[in-house]
């Protein structure tokens, strides 16, 4: 792996957003998430590669040791933001050129998550597969799905979750937009779900990373 991109996924591990930043302390005065992300664009290294070999990896890597007691919630936060920054560089290039969109995607974090570093990524992506995104952020309960389908006739649905505790969320999220929006199509992601959990809360597909959801997608709009 490029040196560039080793560096990269350390600055993320370690929670180093950019120089200015005094965190980590053992990293004073070194390249953060920031630099080394526009330095590896600028090397030539595609998105695609900055996010597989280094900020996935990395983040990875923070949630073994936090489970390990080995990093807190604060740290988990300075790589999240880490990783924000590197994600603002990296968002140009996975934004669509497309003048006609294939179709409306709303996406969320569900109710009582806050993690949405996932979330922004699929959604980063959807949009560059050429669909108008509306991201209704984190902690998003089954009304503002709903008010959201209501303004949006016919748009497919995203949930996120990362909590064992908040996928159960999911669940009544469904049951809510099926009674209230029969027909919507609904597409669950995120760590702790996986298909036998799609069938069980009766969505429609899960997708375990951003290119199953396109995927999915553009099965849709054809
Ligand atoms: C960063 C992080 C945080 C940050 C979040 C910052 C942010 N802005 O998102 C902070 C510090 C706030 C945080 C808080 C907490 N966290 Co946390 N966190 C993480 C960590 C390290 C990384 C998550 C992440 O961003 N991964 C990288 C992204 C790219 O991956 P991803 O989210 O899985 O998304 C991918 C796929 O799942 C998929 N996907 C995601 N969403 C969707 C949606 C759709 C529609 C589709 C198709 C696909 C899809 O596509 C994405 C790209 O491939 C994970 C560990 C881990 N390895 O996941 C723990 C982790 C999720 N957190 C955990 C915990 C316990 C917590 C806290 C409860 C800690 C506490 N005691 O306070 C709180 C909960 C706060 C809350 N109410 O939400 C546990 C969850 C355990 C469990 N099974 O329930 C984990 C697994 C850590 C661990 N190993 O114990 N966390």
């Amino acid at each position: 792996m490029e040196e560039i991109l080793e560096k990269l996924l350390e600055a993320v591990e370690l929670g180093k957003v950019d120089q200015n930043s005094p965190y980590p302390p053992q990293l004073k005065g070194q390249e953060g998430s920031y630099e080394l992300t526009l330095k590896a664009i600028e090397s030539k290294i595609g998105p695609q590669r900055i996010l597989e070999e280094s900020l996935i990896p990395a983040m990875g890597r923070v949630g073994q040791k936090f489970s390990e007691n080995k990093i807190f919630v604060p740290q988990m936060l300075m790589s999240a933001k880490a990783m924000g920054a590197s994600m603002i560089l990296l968002k140009p290039f996975f934004a669509s050129g497309d003048l006609k969109a294939k179709g409306t995607f709303i996406i969320g974090t569900v109710k009582g998550d806050l993690h949405d570093i996932g979330k922004n990524l699929v959604s980063m992506m959807v949009e560059g597969g050429g669909w108008s995104i509306i991201d209704l952020g984190v902690d998003v309960g089954s009304e503002r799905f709903i008010e959201a389908l209501k303004n949006n006739p016919g748009a497919v649905v995203g949930l996120s979750a990362l909590l064992t505790t908040t996928m159960v969320n999911m669940g009544e999220i469904v049951s809510s937009i099926r009674e209230q929006i029969p027909g919507t199509k609904i597409l669950i992601g995120g760590a702790p779900v996986n298909a036998d959990f799609c069938q069980k809360i009766g969505a429609d597909f899960y997708a375990p990373d951003p290119q199953g959801a396109i995927e999915y997608l553009n099965r849709q709009a054809s």
